[in-house]
């Protein structure tokens, strides 16, 4: 006969319920959904995650996308998620355009915000969005933006490396994000209007390694002394019907039209900069860099060490230790994935390696910790950070376009 069980079940009810409201069903809404279902499965959170509402524009889709991810409803209409009661948090996986209206609509009802990154399009759109986050602040509402890449495990790890000094004076950070999927053959998709995305590659990755020199190095860019952008593909292919679901890279699923209209971003935009540190900086973005498919990099050269990090080789950290005896300097591959390196300790055993969804999951823990009164791994950027990358990004612009160097001080 076997025994009947006796342990009991955690109950839930200990804790305090924070209900999700998702706004956005492409891309960026698939891996947040991951995030906040799997949250918490892999960490001790302090509130129940309640995943309440979904939003998206076209009812069929909307109802399709909420059954196959768990949401409890939804709809197609993001106004009914911000005047949901049984939501705290809006989640906020919009085109640029609409991440102001969306947010501040939140803000003003008392809901926390988590948004994608860039903050915004738009200068204008990510001011009025940093303001609304600080007269909330004063409510004790708090805001977050969804810069994955600082909780990769080696990317946190570097983060702290730098802070406990191991790297001493910082001279140089090279960061570059390239990608090769905007070639003459993907369709005029939101990401190619200027309109609706603000800008192209700048904001889309550029953005990622601002934030992520910012994390790791703790300054602050002074300066753009030098830019350059270009448009290669000029024109491209309007898109009749998107036949389904279209991400960044979604091009495949479009059915083209005949009919070709202009691209109104930027597909590469290179800079350098000055760091608040002293070090020198060079950031380099591109969506036609072949044979590069998501190759996120950052090297940082300080007086006592060196480390690089490359995306494509996630879990690794290369590091060069300078106070070594000349001849046992090399570069070690430190694999990101013991119990000791941020996050790892939550997922697998040692070299059983993550991947991009983790640094999602990962966020959704920190924000459920950071609104429990807990403290998050890492620090997770809110819209007033989120609004300094905002500020380097415009300043690049500026600089490329009138060539002339531009000081951060200049942007407002
Ligand atoms: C498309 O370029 C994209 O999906 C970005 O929008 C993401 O932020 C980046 O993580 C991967 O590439």
């Amino acid at each position: 006969m076997t025994k009947k069980t006796t342990a009991k079940r955690p109950s839930p009810m200990k804790h305090t319920t924070l209900g999700i409201g998702l706004v956005g069903t492409k891309f960026m809404g698939k891996a947040h959904s991951n995030a906040w279902m799997s949250a918490p499965r892999f960490f001790d959170l302090p509130l129940v995650v309640n995943m309440r509402a979904v939003a998206g524009t076209k009812v069929q889709d909307v109802a399709e996308f909420s059954q196959r991810w768990g949401w409890q409803c939804c709809s197609d209409e993001w106004q009914d998620l911000v005047t949901d009661p049984q939501i705290g948090l809006i989640d906020n996986c919009t085109p640029n355009h609409v991440h102001a209206e969306v947010s501040i609509a939140a803000l003003a009802a008392g809901k926390h915000v988590a948004c994608e990154k860039p903050l915004a399009g738009t200068l204008d759109d990510a001011r009025r969005m940093r303001d609304a986050a600080k007269k909330a602040a004063a409510k004790g509402i708090k805001t977050f933006v969804w810069f994955n890449y600082r909780r990769c495990p080696a990317v946190a790890f570097a983060h702290q490396l730098v802070n406990e000094g191991k790297l001493g004076r910082i001279f140089h950070v090279r960061a570059s994000y390239l990608q090769d999927w905007g070639g003459p053959s993907t369709p005029l998709l939101w990401r190619f209007q200027g309109k609706l995305a603000g800008s192209g590659a700048h904001g889309d990755l550029n953005a990622h390694i601002i934030d992520m020199a910012r994390f790791i190095t703790g300054e602050e860019v002074t300066e753009v002394v030098g830019a350059i952008e270009e448009t290669f593909i000029k024109e491209r292919d309007i898109i009749e019907s998107t036949g389904g679901a279209i991400a960044g890279k979604g091009a495949k699923r479009a059915v083209r039209g005949s009919r070709k209209g202009k691209s109104t971003v930027d597909d590469a935009v290179l800079f350098m900069a000055r760091m608040s540190g002293g070090a020198i900086a060079s950031f380099e973005a591109s969506r036609l860099a072949t044979g590069n498919q998501n190759r996120n990099q950052i090297e940082i050269n300080g007086e006592k060490g060196s480390l690089k990090f490359d995306f494509e080789r996630m879990n690794e950290l290369q590091w060069w230790d300078h106070t070594l005896p000349a001849r046992m300097r090399g570069w070690s591959r430190v694999m990101c994935t013991d119990a000791t390196h941020p996050y790892a300790a939550n997922y697998w055993p040692a070299a059983h390696v993550l991947g991009y969804e983790h640094g999602f999951v990962s966020q959704a823990a920190d924000t459920v910790m950071v609104l429990g009164g807990k403290k998050p791994v890492v620090a997770i950027p809110d819209f007033a950070d989120a609004y300094e990358t905002q500020r380097v990004l415009e300043a690049a612009i500026r600089c490329a376009r009138t060539r002339r160097p531009v000081a951060i001080s200049e942007v407002k």
